[in-house]
């Protein structure tokens, strides 16, 4: 057994009361719950205060520009297959700056899992309105509050054709890690929106103003979350009510199982042809 210690507690920059501590916790007992060893995971992340994630956490690890955590993520998982890939990101670093990547993504369906610490705003950056501010929202940047739609990266997702789609909130961690343990181990690209308070920049959806809204899905029964129009129905849901849990999930081929020549190794043990480089080379001389 892998043991937390292993996956080290640093220093962090974030606030204290900060929604980011609970995600960072819930996924080192995780990986550590799911016998990984830190050689064996990569956690990647673009510009923001989730992104800093990979700092924080023993492991390999990779910043990527603003928006820019997928692209890095999914070269990284096809060059070797055998790498637990997460990327831990912002609300903004991933449905707004990444917004195409995020798209594009979902279509390439590399196997790989992505949290999205969703505070409903630009942290790092003191508190603009992000993507998944709700409209009306006063913030500096948008003093009469935001009059643009929000994006539901739920039923965005569900649309695109994601195969795993289900939401999270960092006060319930135990549930946060059974979604985890559940995304990590799907054979496609997972999206988990984990709902977080920003307690400095976020006077909104606070710890408070979440947890009377939060419900756990997954207690149901009756919700088949391979029914995708009840899953469009749940994805929908947002305001007094808002359901945590598996809303969709779908089996299917990842990308790395439709290219042949990765079925045997990942492409990093495959043998290097110095010839044939040499003949590429040679075009450049
Ligand atoms: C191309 C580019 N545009 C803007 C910025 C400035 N910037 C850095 S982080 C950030 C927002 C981060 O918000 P989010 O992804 O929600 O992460 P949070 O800090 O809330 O965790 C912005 C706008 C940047 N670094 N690069
Ligand atoms: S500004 Fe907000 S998101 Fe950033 S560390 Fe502080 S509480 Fe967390
Ligand atoms: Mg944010």
């Amino acid at each position: 057994m892998i043991k937390k210690k292993e996956f080290v507690t640093f220093e962090t920059a974030w606030c204290p009361g900060c929604g980011d501590f609970a995600i960072l916790e819930a996924l080192k007992e995780t990986l550590e719950e799911m016998n990984k060893s830190p050689h064996e995971v990569l956690v990647v992340g673009g510009i923001g205060q989730a992104a800093k994630t990979p700092q924080y956490i023993n492991a390999n690890g990779f910043e990527g520009l603003h928006g820019r955590a997928l692209p890095p993520a999914a070269a990284a998982k096809i060059a070797n297959h055998k790498l637990t890939v997460i990327i831990d990101t912002g609300d903004g670093d991933s449905y707004g700056e990444g917004g195409n990547h995020f798209i594009h993504n979902i279509k390439r369906n590399v196997d790989m899992t992505h949290f999205v610490h969703d505070n409903q705003i630009y942290g790092l950056t003191k508190g603009q309105s992000s993507p998944t501010s709700d409209l009306g929202h006063v913030t500096d940047f948008t003093p009469n509050g935001v009059n643009t739609n929000p994006i539901n990266p739920m039923v965005a997702a569900i649309g695109l054709g994601c195969g795993f789609v289900a939401r999270a909130f960092s006060g319930d961690k135990e549930h946060l890690k059974t979604i985890m343990k559940a995304a990590i181990n799907y054979n496609g690209y997972a999206l988990v929106d984990i709902l977080q308070p920003c307690v400095s920049f976020n006077k909104v959806n606070t710890f408070a103003w979440y947890k009377k809204r939060v419900y756990n899905l997954d207690l149901d029964a009756s919700y088949n979350p391979t029914d995708k129009v009840k899953a469009f129905e749940k994805a929908l849901e947002w305001g007094d009510k808002i359901p945590t849990g598996i809303l969709y999930i779908n089996d299917g081929p990842s990308y790395v199982d439709k290219v042949p020549f990765l079925q045997d190794k990942p492409l990093v043990d495959l043998p290097v042809e110095h010839e044939t480089i040499q003949t590429f080379l040679n075009e450049f001389m």
